[in-house]
């Protein structure tokens, strides 16, 4: 039944691929769409007997499809994002503990199957594909002859991605645990019903926006959002919560994700044009750096932004060339963490251990700005359209090329940062929310299971991912830093805290990340801002005190 739902899923594409009549070929089908697809990643799947997939923004962007060529073609993907690949490598190093662990999964090891998402949807598309018909034999219900299967998927960075990716995925009940997916409408499980995360839903985080303009007295503020689920879906229950507690949005524009001056412009005349001196920018960091450009190029210096999640610590943003414009931001963060063992794991890298790892080969080119002999993985190319919206290449190949005794240490690089773990963490805890959902399953006593009519138990690698879904739903468990983490009937988490963070510049001219307060949750109705000194604060005016936004 399965495998037929499968091939159904495959003809439908087909259909929509509109190159391919005839479905009922599937197999020949399933190897000329998958050859159309061009994926990178990281794969572990010999001799373990449970796959959990992973879907990670190790690029930023693909390149737009050049327009002359009609076939459809899997676009290539640009713009390393360093951040992002420490993500993937967490994934790798908590399942590695996992394995080594006696008391979670004893009789079983964990293998994994990680792709690029590239930040697009349409990568995390092709993953989703691929990992449903199974390029490589790892497929959901279907047991190759070692009886590996894919049990879950961690994934899948950005809420688009995983909206996209869910909707498939949520046909076959593949559990996705998401580790920064955030968007409210994730939480519909009518919609999502395999969608479970570790992050808290951007209700609660407009909600603590709402209550830190109303501690502060603003009543005017301005609103930008990233044109995707997040930052869309984001503002409107900003703007929602801001209407119950009346108070003003004075402006809500959107900045585009591929560069369009009109666009921008508008955005942009919204903040000039606008007295409100307090915005809100609900948007990634990926998307929020072109605007953060346009700031700089009109000067505009005097704004107090408050920053989403997405961008609050991100080295992409928190330059100190920025800090004219930028310092004194204030806003939310998931709480930070410390993970053992995951420094060393980081450092253990090197170009010259495969030559077929690309990734790394990247890594490497683009941290120490040279070109690694004899591979042709490309350097740097950027294809981003600049801000007179003529495409501009702002790097080419470096001439120099990689000793491979460049140092890791010496290295300034958002990849060995450890001293931030936050999303970091979270990547920890879904791959546990997945180890443990399988633990307990493989536990379970007969006569005594969760599944009527008889109370039966289902088994590894036999079980249907229904019935793993079981166990994924409400879970609870203990981190290795004795915080516990409860998932409610809608896959969300409902207790918890945010950290309020405040840029100040550091003895070291360094941007650096203060917590001022809390934002604490016990559930979606009970909340409590905690800024215990607002003197603690750096605003970024004038006279340095508080700005007005009336
Ligand atoms: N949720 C965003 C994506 C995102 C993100 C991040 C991207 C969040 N935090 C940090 C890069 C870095 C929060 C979303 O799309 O749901």
């Amino acid at each position: 039944m399965a495998s037929r739902k499968i091939c159904l899923a495959l003809g439908f594409l087909a259909f929509l691929w509109a190159e391919f009549g005839a479905q009922n070929q599937e197999e020949e089908l399933q190897c000329r769409l998958m050859g159309k697809f061009n994926l990178t990643g990281y794969v572990d799947a010999k001799n373990h007997s449970l796959i959990i997939a992973g879907l990670f923004p190790i690029h930023s962007r693909t390149i737009p499809v050049d327009e002359s060529i009609l076939e459809p073609v899997s676009p290539i993907c640009e713009g390393f994002n360093f951040r992002g690949f420490r993500w993937m490598k967490t994934m790798i190093h908590t399942i590695k503990e996992i394995n080594e662990r006696k008391d979670i999964l004893p009789n079983h090891t964990l293998g994994y199957q990680i792709f690029d998402s590239c930040y697009t949807i349409t990568k995390a598309m092709e993953s989703a594909l691929v990992f449903l018909t199974g390029q490589e034999e790892f497929k959901p219900n279907f047991r190759n002859s070692t009886g590996s299967i894919l049990a879950a998927l961690v994934g899948s960075g950005g809420s688009s991605l995983s909206v996209a990716a869910s909707r498939i995925l949520g046909l076959y009940y593949l559990p996705q645990v998401g580790y920064t997916s955030s968007c409210s409408i994730l939480s519909d499980k009518f919609q999502f019903p395999s969608y479970l995360r570790v992050i808290p839903s951007d209700k609660i985080q407009s909600e603590a926006m709402v209550n830190l303009i109303k501690h502060f007295g603003w009543v005017w503020v301005g609103a930008i959002a990233a044109d995707d689920d997040y930052g869309k879906y984001g503002v409107k229950t900003f703007k929602e919560e801001m209407e119950t507690a009346n108070l003003c949005v004075a402006f809500s524009e959107t900045i585009p994700k591929v560069y369009s001056n009109e666009k921008m412009k508008k955005a942009v005349d919204a903040v000039k044009g606008s007295t409100a001196r307090v915005v809100v920018l609900f948007t990634s960091d990926i998307d929020l750096s072109p605007f953060v450009l346009e700031m700089i190029h009109h000067n505009i210096t005097d704004r107090t932004w408050i920053a989403s999640e997405a961008w609050i610590t991100s080295a992409l943003i928190a330059k100190p060339e920025y800090f004219p414009y930028f310092g004194g931001s204030i806003g939310f963060a998931v709480p930070r963490a410390v993970i053992p063992g995951l420094k060393e794991f980081l450092y253990d890298i090197h170009p010259s251990k495969d030559p077929n790892d690309v990734l790394t080969i990247e890594f490497w080119q683009t941290a120490f700005n040279c070109t690694w002999p004899n591979s042709s993985v490309p350097y740097n190319v950027d294809h981003r359209v600049n801000m007179t919206g003529k495409e501009d290449r702002l790097y080419d190949m470096s001439d120099q090329l990689c000793t491979g005794e460049e140092r890791l240490e010496d290295l300034k690089n958002t990849y060995l940062d450890i001293s931030q773990l936050r999303i970091t963490n979270n990547v920890k805890q879904a791959v546990y929310a997945i180890a443990y959902a399988l633990d307990r399953l493989s536990r379970c006593q007969e006569g005594r299971g969760p599944y009527s009519p008889n109370n039966t138990c289902a088994y590894i690698p036999t079980f249907e991912l229904w019935q793993l879904m079981y166990y994924m739903k409400e879970i609870s468990f203990e981190m290795h830093d004795g915080k516990r983490m409860v998932l409610d009937e809608n896959g969300d988490v409902f207790n918890g805290h945010y950290d309020i963070l405040n840029w100040q510049l550091d003895d070291n001219g360094e941007i650096s990340f203060v917590p001022v307060g809390k934002f604490n949750f016990k559930s979606t109705t009970k909340f409590e801002l905690i800024i215990p000194n607002n003197s603690s604060i750096f605003w970024n005016t004038e006279s340095s005190k508080l700005p007005h936004s009336v």
